[in-house]
């Protein structure tokens, strides 16, 4: 956590002086700054006002991400099935890792039971999952099931750290309905780099609803996880995260999906479900295809939305999901198609092959999620105010301390929380809160009933700067969870807080 001295604002001619904290911040050419066109100088003195009419590091005039060659044909990774055959038991080792990602060159890297990124843990509701967690790093790390309903003592937050060597076993219940979660390590002021060098995995959660569901359900053919996450390479090939590290955000030119550089995907012309999440530490993406065309959202971060919903574009903050399906059987062309983001840039070409599969009508009814009227009437008991920039960033005023309970609830009862996002005198930015050991439904944003593809279990939001979002909000377990920005810097810098569910 950082003990920076706050910077002493001056508003005439909007000067920053600061600390100067430019010893955080590295010369290289390949840093964040430079790629914001801001000369290391320039990112606290002299900033131009278009740059501070958005907000400092603004996430809308971030660096492009090179478009993919489509050369490499996307990694799936494999899914995890249980240590035994009477029980559901698994083993994750974080471990390190040496990687081929860019040409001739091999990357040292971190990953789960691999050298990058994880396998997919496939969990049913109702089932007592054992798992085994094993730190093989040379450093501290936890094992957080993000999204996952938990007793707070497996969520693996900051204070379940496992040593270097260190082995500990989980346990829990699947108590929740079928989505699409993802699991990384939670380290007090060390998650960014750990995430960022390739810690990260999914969770598919399935039920009786998905099992009777029409939709694309084979793994890697039409049903195909897609982990996005944008990293800086040196020279060397390297992931050098202390070099290129933002507090405000580390933002990459290179896509990895799934750990795969340059990717393509091969499909049929067939409906394929594409299993979204953003995994980068600060870069927001807006997934949309290279002709226009639409394509259904299904699901939410926690689970399937009562209908499918037709977009032209999908936006994800950091650690958002969605769960999409394009038809590939009724788009006007297949060729040269690729999954653009909002800039344009090409982050992952389609191979669509002639062969027309079986087709298959998506249901039409796929949940029943609802906002009770009892829940939009009640009072708001907690509210949540994020602020700041850079490592300056808080919550209620306040830096993390492990030592501080910032809220209580009881188990099990429904409260509305208000989240509002204040904006500092350049703008703000969008902060994407995230709320431990549960999943809550959107009350309001700004007063108003959220847009339908919002109309879903949620565990991550993106609150936009002066904005106040209403949730509803139950935990079924007890414990002590972390809330904060999922912008991992931000997290890391103390943007987080603890709320005991007793
Ligand atoms: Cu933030």
């Amino acid at each position: 956590m950082s003990k920076k001295i706050q910077p002493i604002i001056l508003l005439t001619g909007f000067l920053l002086v600061s600390g100067c904290n430019n010893d955080t911040q590295s010369n290289e050419p390949n840093n964040q700054h430079m790629m914001n066109q801001q000369s290391n100088e320039g990112n606290h003195h002299m900033m131009d006002d278009s740059t501070m009419e958005h907000g400092h590091m603004s996430h809308d005039n971030v660096v492009s991400l090179k478009d993919s060659t489509g050369v490499n044909e996307l990694n799936i990774p494999p899914l995890l099935t249980s240590d035994a055959t009477d029980r559901t038991e698994y083993t994750i080792k974080a471990q390190t890792g040496k990687v081929d990602i860019l040409d001739g060159m091999t990357t040292e890297t971190l990953g789960y039971n691999g050298d990058l990124l994880g396998p997919v843990l496939q969990f049913k509701k109702g089932e007592t999952i054992k798992i085994n967690t094993i730190n093989e790093l040379d450093q501290e790390t936890t094992f957080h099931w993000h999204g996952l309903e938990v007793p707070g003592e497996a969520d693996g937050g900051p204070h379940t750290t496992l040593s270097p060597g260190e082995k500990e076993q989980i346990e829990f219940k699947v108590t929740q309905e079928a989505a699409t979660l993802w699991f990384h390590p939670h380290p007090e002021g060390k998650t960014s780099e750990q995430v960022y060098k390739g810690l990260a995995g999914l969770i598919y959660i399935e039920d009786s609803n998905s099992a009777k569901l029409e939709i694309p359900k084979e793994y890697g053919k039409n049903d195909i996880p897609l982990v996005f996450q944008d990293r800086i390479f040196d020279e060397q090939g390297q992931l050098d995260y202390k070099a290129v590290m933002n507090e405000d955000g580390t933002i990459g030119d290179t896509l990895l999906v799934n750990g795969t550089v340059n990717p393509v995907l091969p499909v049929e012309k067939e409906q394929v479900r594409l299993r979204l999440l953003n995994g980068s530490n600060a870069r927001n993406f807006t997934f949309k295809l290279n002709t226009g065309e639409s394509f259904v959202q299904i699901a939410t971060d926690g689970g399937f939305l009562n209908e499918p919903v037709t977009l032209n574009e999908v936006t994800l903050t950091p650690s958002e999901r969605a769960e999409i399906i394009i038809d590939f059987s009724q788009l006007n062309s297949t060729n040269d198609l690729s999954l653009i983001n909002e800039d344009g840039s090409i982050l992952l070409p389609f191979d669509v092959s002639n062969q027309e599969a079986d087709s298959l009508k998506t249901s039409e009814k796929l949940n029943d999620f609802a906002v009770t009227d009892e829940e939009e009437n009640m009072p708001v008991t907690k509210n949540i105010e994020l602020f700041g920039m850079m490592e300056h960033v808080e919550i209620n005023g306040k830096k993390f301390d492990p030592e501080r309970i910032d809220f209580t609830q009881e188990q099990g009862v429904t409260e509305v929380w208000e989240i509002y996002n204040k904006k500092d005198m350049m703008g703000g930015m969008i902060h994407p809160f995230h709320i431990h050991g549960t999943q809550f439904k959107i009350v309001s944003r700004d007063g108003v009933e959220p847009k339908e593809y919002e109309q879903g279990w949620k565990d991550t939001i993106a609150i936009h700067p002066g904005e106040k979002v209403k949730i509803a909000i139950q935990f079924k377990h007890k414990g002590v969870y972390m809330f904060h920005c999922h912008i991992l810097e931000h997290e890391d810098n103390g943007m987080m807080g603890q709320i005991e569910v007793k």
